[in-house]
């Protein structure tokens, strides 16, 4: 697609395409695409922009270059108690950034070439999908570097690859390729590096054809099944936001306006 740089950002670039797919890009190649929390700041801003900008119906979220995805937090800027930014203030705004896209009602696909590490492997498997190139490589280091993530980052991963894979990818911190994430369940497909954008742009067409309040509902319920009384909440707001498209919900409001009585009699009690 012909993408549209969005301004404003330095740590990322943020596009969009006509049809509706909406592309973050870490653009730190130089330190394989490492985020501080700058970037991190970066991409809430435009992922909250994609989740309200109504044209949006799917976003990608990459590593410039072919080398990297993301290769987790920059140790370069790992201080007392978090990675510090230009403001001095040690931060881990990753895990509200894993929140967001968790809970952002459009799908988010990773498209993965080069590695995947630490933090980056992380966000990777937040994503809804993963379309990986065959040069992808994938693992956890917190153990070797002095770091880890006990969040979605152990027990999310243990749903995709169940328990005993969990613990060998976070205690023996290996890397793994392509095919390798592929039998384990953690990637949905992988394909030659010059065909990444092109598959990654395909699997979104194929979603973006579909119904987006049941894509919404339904990333929302496999949500609700890991996430406890947040994942409960996040479901009920989609039944929230179908009642009040619906007339029965609007009945109540209209009454209360309209300082009358409201008649929901003439609403059918399905069985
Ligand atoms: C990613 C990997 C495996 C790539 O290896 P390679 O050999 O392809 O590249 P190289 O030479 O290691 O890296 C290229 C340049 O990027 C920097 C390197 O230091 C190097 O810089 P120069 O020597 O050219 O100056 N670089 C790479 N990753 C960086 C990083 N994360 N921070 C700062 N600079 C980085 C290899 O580079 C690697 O293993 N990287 C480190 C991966 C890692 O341990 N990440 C942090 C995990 S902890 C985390 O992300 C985290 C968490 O555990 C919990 C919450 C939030 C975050």
């Amino acid at each position: 697609p012909a993408w549209t740089a969005v301004a404003g950002y330095g740590d990322i670039v943020y596009e969009k395409s006509e049809e509706g797919i909406a592309k973050i890009t870490i653009n730190r190649p130089e330190v394989r695409n490492a985020f501080r929390p700058e970037t991190v700041q970066e991409m809430e801003r435009a992922f909250a922009d994609a989740r309200d900008d109504e044209n949006v119906g799917v976003i990608i979220l990459t590593g410039a270059g072919k080398d990297a995805f993301c290769s987790g937090g920059d140790q370069r800027v790992r201080g007392h108690g978090g990675y510090v930014g230009g403001d001095g203030v040690p931060r881990l705004n990753v895990l509200d950034l894993q929140r967001q896209i968790r809970t952002l009602p459009k799908p988010v696909v990773a498209m993965v070439a080069g590695y995947a590490i630490g933090g980056g492997h992380v966000l990777h498997m937040i994503c809804d999908l993963t379309i990986a190139a065959d040069n992808a490589r994938f693992g956890q280091t917190g153990p070797r570097v002095g770091s880890f993530d006990g969040g979605y980052g152990a027990s999310y991963m243990a749903r995709i690859v169940g328990q005993k894979k969990a613990r060998e990818i976070w205690f023996l911190c290996r890397q793994y390729g392509a095919q390798e994430a592929l039998d384990m369940g953690l990637v949905n497909c992988v394909v030659p590096y010059e065909r990444l954008e092109a598959e990654t742009v395909q699997w979104c067409r194929e979603m973006l054809a579909n119904s987006p309040i049941a894509l919404r509902c339904l990333k929302a319920a496999l949500n609700a099944d890991c996430d406890g009384q947040a994942g409960l909440q996040e479901l009920a707001g989609n039944a929230t936001l179908l009642y009040y498209l619906s007339e029965e919900g609007k009945e109540g409001k209209n009454a209360f306006l309209e300082k009358r009585k409201p008649d929901f009699r003439k609403f059918p009690r399905l069985p």
